[in-house]
């Protein structure tokens, strides 16, 4: 089965949804969605990749070291954690960002793996051509990922109802930047239907 597709969701946290350390308004209302494409994915047996902002406690990137945000996402902290009501099948490849002290970590393609193996690479080796991107939030992490991952030569569509921002007005100028740039807009819908012809040839009989 050849692997050129396959699904990035963007730091779905518990930090950066309701009751956490940088809640992203309404975040955790992506998550049922999410769950479609993850299904979606499976069902077609393509990649699904989570990124988790995971970050030291002396990070400049917090404001208490001379940087903007609250702490969030800290090494190995309840806040740090997956949502629970995300559900990352075990094939899931975890990639962690903005681990180093001097790092922001805002794009995707910056995170490794346990390895050490940087995103671009891990799917780059296993033949994805196109990437479907989801999570948290417009504004910082998926748009800072999503234009890596047009410079990095991926063809890239936004889940336009899977995704989540900080402010509305920074999030709408982040979708009208991705569209420039040539990423392009899918909801759930028009996502199946890319899949449809897969599904079929996987059903036993026809
Ligand atoms: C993020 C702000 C700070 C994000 C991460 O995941 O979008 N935003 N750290
Ligand atoms: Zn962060």
């Amino acid at each position: 089965m050849k692997k050129d597709k396959a699904l990035i969701i963007i730091d779905v946290q518990k930090d950066f949804c309701t009751g956490g350390a940088l809640p992203v308004p309404n975040g955790e209302r992506i998550i049922p969605v999410l769950n479609k494409y993850i299904s979606l994915f499976k069902k077609n047996r393509f990649p699904i990749v989570a990124s988790r902002d995971w970050h030291p406690e002396d990070s400049k990137h917090f404001k208490s070291n001379g940087g903007v945000w609250p702490k969030h996402c800290v090494v190995k902290s309840d806040g740090a954690k997956f949502h629970p009501k995300l559900c990352l099948p075990a094939s899931a490849k975890i990639v962690s960002k903005g681990t180093i002290p001097s790092e922001d970590g805002y794009s995707a393609f910056d995170a490794r793996d346990n390895n050490k193996k940087k995103l671009s690479r891990i799917i780059k080796s296993i033949g994805v051509k196109e990437i479907f991107i989801g999570g948290l939030a417009t504004d910082y992490c998926v748009k800072a990922s999503a234009l890596s991952a047009i410079k990095e030569n991926f063809k890239v569509y936004l889940l336009k109802d899977a995704v989540k921002g900080i402010s509305s007005k920074a999030s709408a100028d982040a979708i009208s930047l991705m569209r420039e740039k040539g990423i392009e807009l899918l909801d759930f819908r028009k996502a199946s239907k890319l899949f449809a012809g897969r599904v079929k040839y996987t059903r036993k009989e026809a």
